[in-house]
């Protein structure tokens, strides 16, 4: 087995190497991908990235008010390292981008992983060669290195959507897209600022962005449901006991879904209205993902129940607006909780300021852009600065923008041309040796994401070393196991409310991308389902001996 490791090299030096694994991503996902590669396994492994920095999404991401989104400190980080959990003081309950970085920094020096990651550079190439069972990949710094294994970390919120309305690049003001943002200051004070979207991080920054500007126009697609995240400051008291108990609460996110929070086993039926309401009250007030996960079973099943706990949020936000028409555009009508969920600070007060205001698309649709103004159907918004808070080509966007090349020179563009199917999330078929961490079909964006990224690497690795261990070369998903996997991964789907809705989740919010569900909806199910696989001997794929 060759093994070459080196770290970055001198710009424009054509390089040439050799390494056991290229692991693509410097993000939670790849840099643990680095960690258990070469320090708990003892390869020679290359990681790449196009930024000039760790973190992934949280280098990218860092418009004002970016915080994690889901069950947050200090349990969106790493768990696999007792030392760690006990050495990194987290401050808030909801983790900041800049204190999730800062983390990922820490990470990369405590466990020696730059000197193996060149930064600013775009992979431009993946191909695999089916004579030597080997990728080669080719970077735009005019790098070649050939390695066994490809392991692809690049990211689930990757490949920016920006929205294609007529004339938006004749826009003349500064224009910036929330997951592409500066990394010098931006500045709204006395701008008129336009900012285009809803979601988690429209609705993160919108109240940032109107403390400082002089006005700020909200055009809104859709309405959303937010729950008050209720960020505070983790008391020493906590992170004691969480640091005491971290064994056991790692088991416990492991057996529920990724968070060790408690989740209702009640039934909706066993309460009467009124006490349903009140314990809808006591988890809004407790804040953060409790009302989502803790009511009464069946939230995301059953039409019913979904619509009450719906008009329960409905009523927290008119209580909020002031305005009724206002709070009228603000009503969400989809289900709730089959959109990505939002944790917010103080949206919805936001539109209580009078240096904001909201245009519903819906009635009053963009017509076009002039180099100072967005043109609606009803009238002309003059703005100084666009934000474009308009998502991802989520889940599969960051893989087809890679498009490596995999058998007979296949590329994934064209594999993935009417679905994007996957086994375990992690390999496709005709793409021998390359893995996914976050691939769609895995539960990704449905778990909390370092610890699945930490138990899918630990699959893959196990199933490098049953390669090396048997004198194999080549692994390869099956044609059969994949659609068996898509046909899963939908029937977990459809047994739930979340493909009556229009979202990132299945695809629509890109135009022209397949309707398909991103990914697995049971986490601890799934990886049950990878240690079963492996258990039988790796059901579902097929090996190669070394050629
Ligand atoms: P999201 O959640 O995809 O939100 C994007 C928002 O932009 C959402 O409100 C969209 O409306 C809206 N959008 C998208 N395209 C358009 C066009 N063409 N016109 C108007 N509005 C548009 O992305 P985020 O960055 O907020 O969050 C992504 C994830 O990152 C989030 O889930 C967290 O996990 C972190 P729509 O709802 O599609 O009608």
């Amino acid at each position: 087995m060759a093994s070459t490791t080196r770290g970055a090299q001198p710009r424009g030096v054509r390089d040439e190497s050799e390494c056991d694994a290229i692991v693509i991503g410097a993000g939670f996902g790849g840099l643990y991908a680095l960690h258990h590669l070469r320090d708990k396994m003892g390869l020679s492994v290359r990681a790449f990235d196009g930024a000039g920095g760790v973190g992934g999404t949280w280098w990218y991401n860092r418009y004002p008010g970016a915080r994690v989104d889901a069950p947050s400190s200090p349990f969106y980080a790493y768990t696999f390292s007792k030392e760690l959990v006990n050495e990194w003081e987290w401050t808030e309950t909801q983790t900041s981008q800049a204190a999730v970085l800062a983390y990922l920094e820490h990470f990369a020096d405590r466990f020696d992983l730059r000197r193996d990651i060149q930064f600013d550079t775009w992979i431009s190439d993946a191909r695999y060669d089916e004579n030597t069972q080997r990728w080669t990949i080719e970077t735009d710094t005019g790098d070649r290195v050939t390695a066994q294994f490809l392991i692809c970390a690049v990211g689930a919120l990757f490949v920016a959507h920006k929205p294609d309305y007529p004339g938006i690049n004749d826009f003349a003001g500064e224009c910036h897209h929330t997951g592409r943002w500066p990394h010098v200051p931006v500045s709204f004070s006395g701008k008129r600022v336009g900012v285009i979207g809803t979601g988690s991080s429209g609705i993160q920054s919108i109240p940032e962005i109107a403390k400082e500007a002089e006005h700020v126009t909200v055009f809104q697609r859709t309405p959303q449901y937010a729950l008050p995240a209720r960020n505070r400051p983790i008391t020493t008291d906590e992170l004691s006991q969480y640091r005491e108990n971290w064994d056991s609460l790692r088991a416990t996110m492991c057996a529920r879904g990724g968070w060790p929070f408690k989740t209702s086993r009640r039934r909706a039926s066993e309460d009467s209205p009124a006490q349903r309401r009140a314990r809808y009250e006591e988890l809004w007030e407790q804040g953060g993902i409790h009302l989502a996960i803790n009511s009464y079973i069946g939230v995301l099943v059953d039409k019913d129940l979904n619509h009450e706990v719906s008009e329960f949020v409905r009523d927290k936000i008119r209580e909020t607006i002031r305005n009724p028409e206002t709070a009228r555009k603000l009503m969400p009508d989809y289900y709730f909780g089959t959109k990505r969920l939002i944790l917010d600070n103080g949206y919805f007060e936001t539109y209580n300021r009078e240096n904001v205001a909201l245009i519903d698309l819906r009635e009053d649709p963009i017509e076009a852009f002039t180099p100072s103004s967005v043109r609606t159907r009803e009238g002309e918004h003059k703005i100084d600065l666009l934000v474009l808070a308009t998502g991802f080509d989520a889940v599969s966007g960051s893989m087809l923008k890679l498009n490596p090349k995999g058998r007979g020179g296949m590329s994934l563009v064209e594999k993935w041309d009417e679905r994007f199917d996957t086994y375990l999330g992690t390999t496709i078929v005709g793409f021998p040796n390359l893995f996914m961490i976050h691939g769609p079909g895995s539960p990704g964006v449905f778990f909390t994401m370092p610890l699945g990224a930490e138990r899918q690497m630990e699959w893959i690795g196990n199933c490098i070393r049953h390669l090396h261990e048997n004198g194999l070369g080549a692994i390869e998903s099956t044609p059969e196991a994949e659609t068996l996997w898509d046909k899963e991964i939908k029937q977990i789907a459809d047994h739930t409310l979340y493909p009556h809705t229009d979202s990132w989740y299945m695809g629509a919010n890109i135009p022209g991308k397949p309707r398909q569900f991103v990914g697995h909806l049971r986490g601890s199910q799934y990886f049950e389902r990878l240690a079963e696989v492996a258990e039988a001997g790796y059901e579902g794929f097929a090996f190669e001996e070394v050629r």
